[in-house]
């Protein structure tokens, strides 16, 4: 088998780099994130120039028990890290700057930034807020030249150049820079791309491994925690190098079979799992058959109900999977078996039971009602993410919805 091209890219101090999007001022400042809404700068007017100016929290003025989500280079010099309670940060940092953590807005840039990748290489394995697995083994290859007969320098100098054009693509998407690292596998580029931070692009072929991977300490693999770490480093093992050399027998004594086997392969740089692309759905139902047929004069209350239970159900999904959609479906099937469908698109994306309710009672009046019913469906699709959509652009219902068929 050819070696694959396995990218691994994170964004770069996320958080913190989106903040100083919207505060330019800050760029070059220590910024910690993690403060709550009472940290949000202020807005205010000078009085003698009129201008604009924003007031931001000093570290220093921080009490409470908060974390660190994440802090700027800057701020990393003078000791700071994710994870670190805030007001210890403080004493390290005291004059650096606090902003409030703003979910909604990382998740936008997170998927602008993958929208971008997934432009130039589809083969995206999503592993995080800000950061993802892509397959480039194929990526742009010359015309009549298949990644099996490409010499490796070929093949590093084109990971080289398709990284890099992914580079510019998320810097025009989302004016933020990203590091990413290229190797033969998944394991190797999550350490990669950590090496040349901020705005790295590394490239490393197995042959790479003993002197750029091993003398690294053994927590570097992804997949070695604090606790694994702790009990390596007792047993004389240090950097990822010791833990190659390491008898395998005696790792798997110690760590068990699977564990042991496991460590002793990542630490050489081995790795054959895939990138796996998780599919969106096309569409979201739910239906349900009737335990006798029903019809739409006499059984118009149980019809009514189950309608709605059915549009509830449908919201609940759609909410609990983090989609909203546009086109709202209705089927029926009658006593004759025949099926009828109907659907309607609206102008802004939903999730509200309510919403979803008033335009399937819409489709409801559109179909034939004299046979009786065998099963109704209600189904969403033009699905997007909430967060992709403005909250002043999603559809919501007026409480009081417009009364369909089977509320008559
Ligand atoms: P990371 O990619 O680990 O860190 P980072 O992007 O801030 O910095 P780097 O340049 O070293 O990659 O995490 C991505 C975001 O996830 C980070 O900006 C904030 C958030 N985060 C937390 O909320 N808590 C944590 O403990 C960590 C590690 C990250
Ligand atoms: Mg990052
Ligand atoms: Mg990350």
């Amino acid at each position: 088998m050819t070696d694959r091209l396995i990218a691994h890219l994170d964004m770069d101090a996320f958080y913190a780099s989106v903040e100083l999007l919207r505060y330019p001022e800050l760029r070059g400042a220590p910024v910690v994130i993690g403060g709550g809404s009472r940290h949000q700068p202020e807005e205010t007017v000078d009085p003698v120039t009129g201008a604009a100016v924003r007031r931001f929290t000093r570290l220093s003025e921080y009490t409470g028990r908060g974390v660190a989500t994440t802090a700027t280079y800057e701020a990393r010099a003078l000791g700071v890290h994710s994870a670190m309670g805030l007001m210890k940060a403080a004493r390290l940092a005291p004059d650096a700057w606090l902003l409030p953590t703003d979910f909604d807005t990382y998740r936008q840039y997170s998927r602008r930034f993958k929208a971008a990748v997934r432009e130039i290489a589809p083969q995206v394995e999503e592993s995080g807020i800000d950061e993802i697995y892509i397959d480039l083994t194929d990526v742009g290859l010359p015309p009549a030249v298949s990644a099996r007969i490409e010499t490796p320098a070929a093949a590093s100098e084109r990971a080289r150049r398709v990284a890099r054009a992914i580079k510019d693509a998320v810097r025009a998407a989302t004016r933020l820079s990203c590091s990413i690292g290229v190797t033969p596998n998944k394991l190797l580029s999550k350490i990669a791309s950590e090496l040349d931070k901020p705005d790295g692009l590394t490239v490393l072929t197995a042959a790479d491994v003993p002197a750029r991977i091993w003398p690294l300490p053994a927590r570097k693999i992804n997949g070695v925690g604090p606790k694994t770490a702790a009990r390596l480093e007792a047993l004389g093992i240090a950097t990822i190098g010791d833990l190659a050399r390491a008898d395998p027998a005696w790792l798997i004594d110690e760590f068990g079979s699977s564990r042991g086997a496991w460590m002793h392969e990542a630490a050489n740089g081995r790795d054959d799992r895939s990138v796996v692309t998780a599919s969106e759905p096309v569409t979201i139902s739910r239906e349900t058959t009737f335990e006798r047929d029903l019809s739409a004069q006499r059984d118009r209350a149980e019809l009514s109900a189950i309608f709605t239970e059915l549009c509830e159900e449908l919201a609940g999904d759609l909410q609990r999977k983090g989609y909203v959609g546009r086109t709202i479906g209705l089927k029926v099937r009658y006593s004759n078996f025949k099926i009828v469908t109907r659907d309607r698109t609206i102008p802004k994306p939903t999730h509200d039971a309510i919403e979803i309710r008033r335009v399937a009672g819409e489709c409801l009046k559109r179909v034939p009602l004299e046979l009786r019913i065998r099963l109704l469906g209600v189904r969403i699709s033009g699905l997007c993410r909430p967060e992709d959509v403005a909250s002043s652009a999603l559809s919501v219902a007026e409480p009081r919805s417009e009364p369909s068929l089977f509320d008559e």
